[in-house]
């Protein structure tokens, strides 16, 4: 079968009865429903129904690899609200897309994963079909729901269950499995199309209760040293509006967590992101909007969040995310939109601000971080260090707003984080809830395509191997998107020896590695960048041209931690001191 192939033609005797078959109506259902772009790579038994699908007016972008095509749709449904789409083909394919899939679900991002299936009547007695594998009970327990379409009838209600199980609610991962035999069955095209559901309010308003409301703004207002914790969340939810009204109204303090950056602008005089452990410590009432109480946050508890005493309003869509860690004292239960609405509807026309000796102390340790950081960002050394290096892209980023930030490693991640300012929503996309390595170059390009935006993805030279062969997909679809390497040879440094043998130490690379060469095989831009003026030449022509460019960005290997900044998850041997 090949894409121009009609739909199937029907046999002499019956006088044309019209009729669709199983790849028509997935097509159909998903642009029914405006799913129009997919991630994938193509293969048995899901080649045709790429193909087909692209026929339709379906944008499919053909990766090199599922995990990465997986990733592009996980940061797809959180730039649109609306499941991203990846397809793969059977067992092996499956398996590489269903680390992007647990990926969405952890992070909460809706996303469907479907996934060509061998037969599975020789699947089921294990007589070893072509990729053959129980794909469905293998996904079950790694998202939000999984389904299995073996009826051409049943796709228009298969995909309306896909669809609404991954946005509603707490978004997440939903997997769907089409068998090979399911694409060919052919039925009535009308009664087809009949089948085909558009579903009505996929993720419903989930207004908060009165008393909950009335409960969340009096532990508000009865704060000496308020804080407001934006997370990613309240990125995803689109209410940008509404929570920056709220946030002023408030008067509070608010820490931007990774992906919430840019909600409210960085330099926003409420933004206490300078001032993170200042605010942690010694805040007496914590507003999470978005955000969960989990490791990013220290559980909630611990020295990061010091001995006052503190209680904890939450705004969040999942009901058992209350007391996950720490007694939440005003939980608020809703989508984010409607709650934080509901709240500043009700704080009324004199709302007070919070104690000026707090908000002065939170902006005057604020200003000293920002006064002791400014030099270390001017810095101009050769081998660069990464603060020079991020000085660069931060006037970058300042200059070109609407670029979205994709940023990964561990050194590069946490330095990146908290130098680089962010001005817009949804304009910092990163590793997210796992902290994984490897969504980089999907992220940047399901950014590309989803927004139509340039995109600066900084990447550590480790983060980058995990996805670097899509910068091919970046340059057969011509994105715009130029990556950045922070090459330090290594993971974390590139200085580790290994003194016990001929091998190199784990953590290291071949040195001096030109990166850049990768992205010239390609057709695209390579340029190596030693010092913070080359730096900031190549980066700035890549934005501006929008031409597909990856710039090797030399680091003095010796410049970074141990994990970046959470070396203290590390275990650590008894037996073995540590150098
Ligand atoms: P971060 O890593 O930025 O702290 P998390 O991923 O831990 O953010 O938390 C995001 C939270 O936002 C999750 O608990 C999720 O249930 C919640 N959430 C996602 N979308 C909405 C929404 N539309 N309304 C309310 N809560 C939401
Ligand atoms: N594998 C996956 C999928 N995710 C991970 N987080 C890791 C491995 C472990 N890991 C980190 O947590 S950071 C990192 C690894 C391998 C790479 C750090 O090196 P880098 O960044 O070059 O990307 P820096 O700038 O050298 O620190
Ligand atoms: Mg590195």
């Amino acid at each position: 079968m090949t894409a121009t192939k009609e739909k199937p033609a029907a046999p002499a005797t019956e006088a044309a009865e019209e009729l669709t078959d199983g790849f028509h109506l997935i097509i159909d259902a998903l642009k029914l429903n405006g799913l129009t772009t997919i991630y994938g790579v193509p293969g048995i038994p899901i080649t045709d129904f790429g193909r087909m699908a692209q026929a339709s007016g379906i944008r499919v972008l053909s990766f090199r690899h599922e995990q990465n095509a997986g990733y592009a749709a996980a940061i797809a449904g959180f730039l649109t609200k609306k499941p991203g789409v990846c397809l793969t083909v059977s067992a092996p394919g499956f398996l590489n897309g269903l680390t992007a899939l647990a990926h969405a679900t952890t992070n909460c991002f809706p996303m469907i994963l479907i996934s060509g299936s061998s037969e599975r009547e020789i699947v089921d007695l294990q007589q070893g079909d072509y990729e053959e594998m129980d794909q469905l009970a293998i996904a079950k327990p790694l998202c939000k729901a999984a389904y299995r379409i073996l009826h051409a009838a049943d796709i228009g209600i298969g995909i309306a269950r896909a669809i609404r199980s991954a946005v509603s609610g707490r978004p997440g991962g939903v997997y769907l499995d089409l068998p090979a035999k399911l694409f060919g069955q052919v039925m009535n095209a009308e009664k087809g199309r009949k089948s085909l559901v558009k579903v009505i309010d996929p993720a419903p308003a989930q207004i908060p209760a009165a008393d909950a409301v009335k409960r969340a703004l009096d532990v508000l207002k009865s704060a000496k040293r308020p804080l407001i914790i934006l997370g990613k969340g309240a990125s995803y939810a689109q209410a940008d509006d509404v929570i920056r009204s709220f946030v002023e109204k408030s008067g509070v303090p608010f820490l931007p967590m990774s992906m919430a950056k840019g909600l409210l602008p960085d330099t926003h005089p409420q933004c206490a992101g300078a001032a993170r452990s200042t605010v942690l410590k010694d805040s007496d009432v914590v507003m999470m909007i978005g955000a969960r109480l989990n490791w990013l946050l220290s559980h909630g508890k611990g020295k990061t969040w010091g001995d006052a005493p503190k209680k904890f309003i939450q705004i969040d869509i999942e009901p058992k995310e209350m007391d996950s860690n720490v007694e939440i004292a005003a939980p608020v239960v809703g989508d984010i939109g409607s709650c934080v609405q509901v709240m500043l509807g009700q704080m009324g026309s004199s709302w007070p601000a919070p104690p000026a000796d707090w908000t002065g102390a939170v902006t005057a340790k604020r200003e000293e971080n920002v006064t002791k950081m400014a030099p270390r960002l001017m810095n101009n050394n050769v081998p660069m260090d990464y603060h020079g290096a991020l000085g660069v892209l931060r006037t970058i980023i300042k200059e070109r707003p609407e670029t979205i930030l994709v940023n990964e490693g561990a050194n590069t991640l946490d330095l990146a984080r908290g130098v680089i300012d962010i001005y817009k929503p949804r304009k910092r996309l990163d590793v997210g809830t796992w902290g994984v390595m490897g969504i980089g170059m999907g992220q940047a390009i399901a950014a590309a395509v989803e927004t139509g935006n340039k995109v600066l993805a900084v990447e550590g030279d480790s983060a980058f191997g995990f996805s670097g062969m899509e910068v091919e997909t970046i340059c057969r679809y011509k994105l715009p998107v130029c990556v950045v390497i922070f090459n330090n040879n290594g993971i974390y440094r590139g200085t580790d020896v290994n003194k016990n043998g001929a091998d190199p130490a784990t953590t290291v690379f071949v040195a001096g590695a030109r990166y850049d060469k990768m992205m010239e095989a390609f057709g695209g831009i390579g340029v190596n960048a030693t010092s913070p003026d080359e730096l900031k030449r190549a980066v700035s022509e890549a934005l501006d041209s929008g031409k597909p460019t990856l710039v090797n960005a030399v680091i003095d290997p010796s410049a970074g931690s141990e994990s970046g900044r959470i070396g203290n998850l590390n275990p650590q041997s008894a037996l073995q001191k540590k150098k």
